[in-house]
């Protein structure tokens, strides 16, 4: 019986589960650079170049170890511009008997793929996708019944389940399951941040720069300086390059942001995780390594395996959870427009133009600034969450549905009316002035709420709070925050209420 094997543009991993039992002598491996999927959004540049480059050096790999494999190159006069046509192509012509996938990371392509065997003919087996800790229905089996889900608890029952940092005993290392409080220090220049890992690129590389440069020259950001891994090979020397140079001391500075360092104490990994060139068992089982042998404190390597072990599982887990109802929810019913500084970073606001700038240049920025500088601002200012959602797809080189979606709607936005965070990550230009130095180089004041040059960041924060009284003056976790609000006077609250006005009004030219 031969087979056709599909791996999309993020299952590149020998281990995926389409491989699993495959002959190499009787099935084919269909891969395919195609125009729809490279085209759903506004893909950054080095987005595409990272996914198409990537692509091309597995399918290499594949050939090596002695797979034969169609690889569809992109080019922009072929008739073939969806996955399910480059299939389609290798059906008709090696007429397999049926065709094996894994499931695919994101709901708008897995709800195509789960209806191809009409068109196709032949059955479509689609596997789960084994480099997550937990299943979707063990995901789902944890979630039944409880009424708020919280990331702290599925994650103690993740790390029990795997056993990292665990003791013998079964209690976590180091006395505790969360060292945050260690994990909130601001950077003021030491110890230095280290050089980000790079790899120059290649000739397959420098290939497919062309390609975007001709193809995909007016998508979001710039492909001049590409300089991430393309390999799984050069993927695990970033990983052994963040344990040995940045690791230590990732939990210190965990929601530091520098005014000039893009990328600080973080692993910049996600692109690797999710592209399928690291797996998060490898990652989490190297930096609990990291603990054990003294190179790195817990506060840092907790704080670390939390983010892959937790978080990511986490919002994975709430998105097959919830979709495909999730990515309508707006439940604090903002209408605004995402403003266009967001595209341009043309803004007074160093901290958004700061964060904008490194996002464009790298298609990156750290969370701390896509959490509260960014995201901050679109819920404060009450943009649509479809329109921000549709920013941060598009953005980020590790951006794919299934991580940006809940990260965003319900983590940024509180679009879901707190599934995911049991209050809004709302602050003033305070928490920014605290946690970076932006500040100092900014045309507005953070010390000033209603006057001219007042941080716009102040007065919004507590019209947000104000407009949603309804919302969140029960919540216990934001009873302080009304009662601080109403303890103003009234000509301060009437004062910071239409300084918020003119602001929102005035929104395009902050
Ligand atoms: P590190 O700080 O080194 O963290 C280590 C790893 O933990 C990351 O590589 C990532 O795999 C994982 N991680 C950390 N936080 C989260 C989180 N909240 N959710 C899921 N995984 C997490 N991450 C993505 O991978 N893709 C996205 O599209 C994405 N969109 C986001 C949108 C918003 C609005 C926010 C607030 C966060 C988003 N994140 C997303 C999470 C996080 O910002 C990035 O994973 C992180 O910045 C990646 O950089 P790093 O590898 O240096 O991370
Ligand atoms: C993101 C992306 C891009 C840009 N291009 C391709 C492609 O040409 N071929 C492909 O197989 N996959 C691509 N991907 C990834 C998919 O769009 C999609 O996001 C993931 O497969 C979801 O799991
Ligand atoms: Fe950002 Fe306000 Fe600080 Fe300017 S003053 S950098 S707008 S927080």
């Amino acid at each position: 019986m031969a087979n056709l094997i599909l791996i999309l543009g993020d299952q590149l991993s020998h281990h995926i589960s389409a491989l699993e039992g495959a002959n190499p002598d009787e099935d084919r491996i269909v891969m395919a650079e195609v125009h729809d999927e490279a085209s759903y959004t506004n893909h950054h540049q080095k987005k595409l170049v990272l996914i198409f480059s990537a692509m091309r050096h597995f399918a290499r790999e594949l050939e090596k170890a002695g797979w034969q494999v169609c690889y569809h190159h992109y080019n922009r006069d072929s008739r073939c511009t969806s996955l399910e046509q480059a299939v389609a192509e290798q059906v008709r012509e090696f007429r397999p008997d049926r065709l094996i996938t894994t499931e695919c990371g994101e709901w708008r392509l897995d709800s195509q793929i789960r209806q191809w065997h009409k068109g196709l003919d032949i059955p479509v087996e689609i596997r789960p996708d084994s480099r997550f800790f937990a299943s979707k229905k063990e995901f789902a089996d944890w979630a039944k019944d409880r009424k708020q889900l919280r990331m702290e608890f599925f994650y103690r029952e993740m790390r029990r389940k795997t056993g990292l940092l665990m003791t013998a005993d079964d209690e976590p290392e180091g006395g505790q399951w969360n060292f945050d409080a260690d994990n909130r220090r601001k950077w003021t220049g030491k110890p230095p941040a280290p050089a980000p890992f790079r790899v120059e690129p290649d000739e397959v590389t420098r290939e497919v720069i062309k390609l975007v440069n001709e193809e995909f020259g007016e998508h979001f950001g710039t492909t001049d300086d590409f300089h991430f891994a393309v390999t799984a090979d050069d993927a695990r020397a970033a990983l052994e390059h963040f344990i040995e140079f940045a690791l230590p001391c990732f939990g210190d500075y965990q929601d530091a942001m520098s005014d000039t360092e893009d990328w600080l104490f973080h692993s910049i990994l996600s692109p690797y995780l999710n592209c399928g060139l690291l797996e998060p068992s490898d990652v989490c089982e190297a930096v609990a390594r990291a603990w054990y042998t003294n190179q790195a404190p817990i506060n840092a390597v907790e704080g670390y395996i939390r983010q892959i072990l937790g978080w990511r599982e986490f919002v994975r887990g709430i998105y097959w959870l919830k979709m495909p109802d999730y990515a309508r929810e707006n439940r604090l019913g903002n209408e605004r427009s995402l403003p266009e500084f967001y595209w341009s970073g043309d803004t007074g606001m160093r901290c958004m133009q700061r964060t904008i700038g490194s996002t464009r240049r790298n298609g990156h920025a750290h969370h701390i600034q896509r959490l509260m500088v960014t995201g901050n601002f679109a819920l404060l200012a009450g943009v649509r969450p479809e329109e921000i959602c549709d920013w941060y797809l598009a953005v980020y080189v590790d951006a794919y549905d299934w991580v940006e979606l809940p990260n965003t709607l319900g983590m940024v936005m509180h679009a879901d009316g707190g599934y995911l965070g049991s209050k809004p990550y709302a602050a003033s230009g305070k928490y920014i002035h605290r946690m970076s130095d932006y500040c100092g180089q900014c045309r507005y004041n953070v010390n000033r709420t209603t006057e001219e040059d007042a941080c716009p960041f102040n007065s919004l924060y507590w019209h947000f709070i104000d407009r949603h009284r309804d919302d969140f003056a029960r919540n216990p976790r934001m009873a302080l925050i009304y009662r601080n609000w109403e303890r103003q006077d009234n000509s301060r609250r009437k004062a910071t209420l239409e300084r918020a006005s003119r602001v929102l009004e005035n929104i395009e030219k902050l």
